[in-house]
């Protein structure tokens, strides 16, 4: 059974995400890399030996709108989107969900392309209406000096313009510094039902402080998804910090928090599941994981789906 058939069509209730018959849902995956570096891991062949091999239930889409072929700037804008259109209808037909992540960082504010954000969920949720395995992330990672206004900003013109077509679609909205900061919308949430906040975390870099912040809004019922998280520093380079990752997955599991790794690609970053030079699309031994791959293949193998 996959996990579309178990689950059917997901909702928040409260500070949860939860199935169709009430009970709740924990989505956990790969992230892609950008999708215009890596975009040989959008097929069939992948996903679905991330879901029979992995036991992974749920794939983010990462579409960078700026740098490296960025969606707004230099990227072909047909390509971007038929990849991320592919990557959903594989999604669909192998009984998974997808995040499409308009993955906001080297602009550092929402506000910079939000006018090509309206086109392109407008564009995406009018070829997918109520598509019930489909999730719209909003803006990765607002961050500098871009602040939760802002980020509410944006967000009230672009929820509307996907709700019109998905009038149920959960919403994931990201939070000021890098999407560190959902205190800030446990504050002054965004006055839409079926959102959820994201968090995101890189265990060698945000240690005691940031879990504690995100403890803390979490026992105030925030509904937070970590979209993004790994086990090294923030630069995506680095040594793991198991500790730290071990601290980080136990209050992720307490609170049965979905979340999604950085990233589905054979970089040289180790922060990249699978070694570099490794060309595999299916069927990767251990000896072609890095120990980022070993330790999250381990983790999705041991949820429950
Ligand atoms: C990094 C990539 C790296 C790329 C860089 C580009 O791993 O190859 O050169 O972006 O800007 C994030 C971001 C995510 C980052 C990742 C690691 O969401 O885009 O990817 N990271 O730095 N937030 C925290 C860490």
């Amino acid at each position: 059974m996959t996990a579309f058939e178990r689950y059917g069509k997901l909702r928040i209730e409260g500070q949860r995400l939860v199935g169709e018959d009430g009970r709740n849902v924990r989505l956990f995956g790969m992230s892609t890399h950008g999708l215009a570096w890596y975009p040989q891991y959008v097929c069939e062949e992948t996903f679905r030996a991330l879901r029979d091999s992995w036991n992974v239930n749920c794939i983010r889409l990462a579409l960078y709108t700026h740098e490296y072929h960025g969606y707004c700037t230099d990227g072909d804008k047909q390509e971007l989107k038929t990849l991320v259109c592919k990557g959903i209808d594989m999604a669909v037909s192998l009984g998974m969900y997808a995040i499409i992540d308009w993955h906001v960082l080297g602009e550092q504010t929402p506000l910079t392309y939000a006018d090509e954000a309206v086109c392109f969920f407008e564009e995406i949720s009018g070829k997918y209406p109520g598509c019930p395995n489909l999730l719209y992330e909003i803006c990765n990672e607002p961050n500098r000096n871009a602040g939760w206004d802002e980020i509410k900003k944006y967000a009230s013109r672009v929820i509307p313009v996907i709700r019109k077509n998905s009038p149920e679609a959960i919403v994931i909205v990201g939070t000021p510094n890098w999407s560190q900061r959902c205190d800030l919308a446990l504050e002054d949430p965004l006055s839409f039902d079926g959102l959820l906040y994201s968090f995101h975390f890189y265990a060698a870099s945000h240690l005691d402080k940031e879990r504690a912040l995100l403890e803390r809004c979490l026992k105030a019922g925030l509904p937070v998804m970590v979209s993004e998280c790994s086990l090294t520093e923030a630069s995506g380079h680095g040594e793991l910090d198991l500790e730290s990752s071990e601290s980080w997955f136990s209050l992720l599991d307490e609170y049965n928090i979905s979340y999604m790794t950085w990233s589905l690609s054979a970089s040289k970053e180790s922060s990249s599941v699978f070694c570099s030079g490794c060309k595999k699309l299916s069927g990767w031994e251990d000896e072609d994981l890095k120990p980022t791959g070993l330790w999250f293949r381990n983790r999705f193998r041991s949820e429950k789906n």
